[in-house]
């Protein structure tokens, strides 16, 4: 017979295994790894995503999980028991220039708890669950938090899978190709609570010397591609006057979205990620220009404020160099707030471990901005070694790891007995 419930017989020895989570997250990391670096390339729906996802899948079985995939290709494994489980999990496709911690560490951490779980017999009245989401990066297929924004219905599953990359393959049709256009319904089951671990991925919790975030929300990201018109010509005998350059325009906007994001200050943030020209080359003034701009902020007014500013910027800057420009939300969601109830228990367990923690928002997008709109949702953050992320150089202590692994472990014991 296994150990008895988890609360109130509170088991506060129970402790994940750091070594063996280091070793899985070292194994998958390896899965489109970047030569001389800790980091991986691993684009969603990639040759290298469908590895990264076979050997979790694999992992997932080999713990007896029932492990089903659905049309968005979302997997779900799920320790035997009966109702709703309490589920953790988060992502595996990378960014180009991805860490081996962002998004990783939350599935391979799920993948830890339940082992560490099932080790020590522990008996709960809920069963736990964890699951890796499709596309959460964005980077190739928009929006970003594809999957589990299909998970919970917020997209229908159809409109996904005729998302055109910005490669031109279409996400049906590469789901299709790398075998991960699964069966299981859409929207899919409702956990009973969802936690999500991830690094910070900035420098608030290494900067104030706090190892554990509780989570209290995620800002609004607006995500916009612009395409700017005008006349390819010479660059030595096309007079300034005449120009109708779309690469100044594209810079120009790009140098304005910084200055915005000063002017604005407080949680403004803005980038400009992606700048195409046609035809690219040295001595053309442009014929066209594509770029993207990300704006966020915490606050809803504030960033369709800046949303205006850019837009205003943007016409009257092509305007007076004789362009034409349109433009195409890519993504755009509201701030999200996570369950008090849940980000409190993230807190009290994070200090009943004797870890120090601080509530604070999360400034990049996660999967739980998406389940928080169906059930209880919050999400534990490690510390990122100067804030880095998004680069190979990403980096996490050990101790910081198994801290978070640890917190997430004992607030999923709790909210998977009686008492959560
Ligand atoms: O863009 C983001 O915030 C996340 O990495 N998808
Ligand atoms: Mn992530
Ligand atoms: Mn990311």
């Amino acid at each position: 017979m296994g150990r008895t419930l988890y609360y109130p017989d509170v088991i506060t020895d129970v402790r994940i295994d750091i070594g063996r989570l280091q070793r899985r997250l070292a194994e998958l990391a390896a899965i489109g790894e970047i030569e001389g670096t800790e980091g991986s390339s691993r684009l969603a729906l990639t040759d290298e995503d469908r590895d990264g996802r076979d050997l979790v899948v694999a992992w997932m079985r080999e713990l007896g999980l029932t492990v089903t995939v659905d049309g968005i290709g979302n997997a779900i494994g799920v320790m035997p028991g009966e109702g709703a489980p309490v589920m953790c999990g988060s992502h595996i496709d990378t960014v180009r220039t991805g860490g081996r911690y962002d998004g990783n560490l939350g599935v391979l951490a799920g993948l830890e708890i339940i082992e560490t779980v099932q080790t020590a017999g522990i008996v709960l009245d809920r069963p736990l669950a964890v699951a890796f989401f499709t596309n959460e990066e964005g980077a190739r297929f928009a929006p970003d938090m594809l999957g589990s924004l299909v998970y919970v219905g917020g997209m229908p599953l159809e409109e996904s899978l005729a998302i055109t990359g910005i490669d031109g393959a279409t996400v049906g049709a590469e789901l299709e190709r790398i075998g991960y256009a699964g069966a299981a319904p859409i929207p899919g089951p409702t956990p009973h609570a969802f936690v999500e671990l991830h690094i910070e991925q900035g420098p608030v919790l290494e900067v104030e010397g706090i190892t554990i975030g509780a989570v209290n929300g995620v800002q609004g990201i607006s995500w916009t591609e612009v395409e700017v018109t005008g006349q390819s010509n010479h660059a030595g005998t096309t007079p300034m006057s005449m120009r109708k350059d779309p690469g100044y325009v594209a810079a120009a906007c790009a140098a304005f979205v910084r200055d915005l994001c000063d002017e604005l200050g407080g949680n403004q943030v803005g980038t400009v990620g992606r700048i195409e020209l046609k035809p690219n080359l040295v001595n053309v003034v442009a014929a066209t220009a594509t770029f993207t701009v990300d704006l966020r902020n915490t606050d809803e007014a504030l960033l369709q404020q800046a949303e205006q500013r850019f837009n205003d910027f943007l016409q009257a800057t092509a305007t007076a160099e004789q362009c034409t420009v349109t433009t195409r939300s890519l993504a755009r969601f509201e701030p999200v707030q996570f369950d008090p109830e849940v980000v409190s228990l993230v807190a009290r367990t994070a200090g009943e471990l004797g870890y120090s923690v601080k509530e604070l928002p999360s400034g990049a997008g996660h999967d739980a901005q998406m389940l928080a709109r169906v059930c209880p949702t919050a999400m534990v953050f490690t510390q990122s070694q100067n804030g880095l992320s998004h680069n190979p150089a990403e980096y996490t202590a050990s101790e910081d790891l198994e801290a978070g692994a640890n917190v997430l472990l004992h607030t999923m014991l709790q909210l998977a007995s009686g008492s959560g």
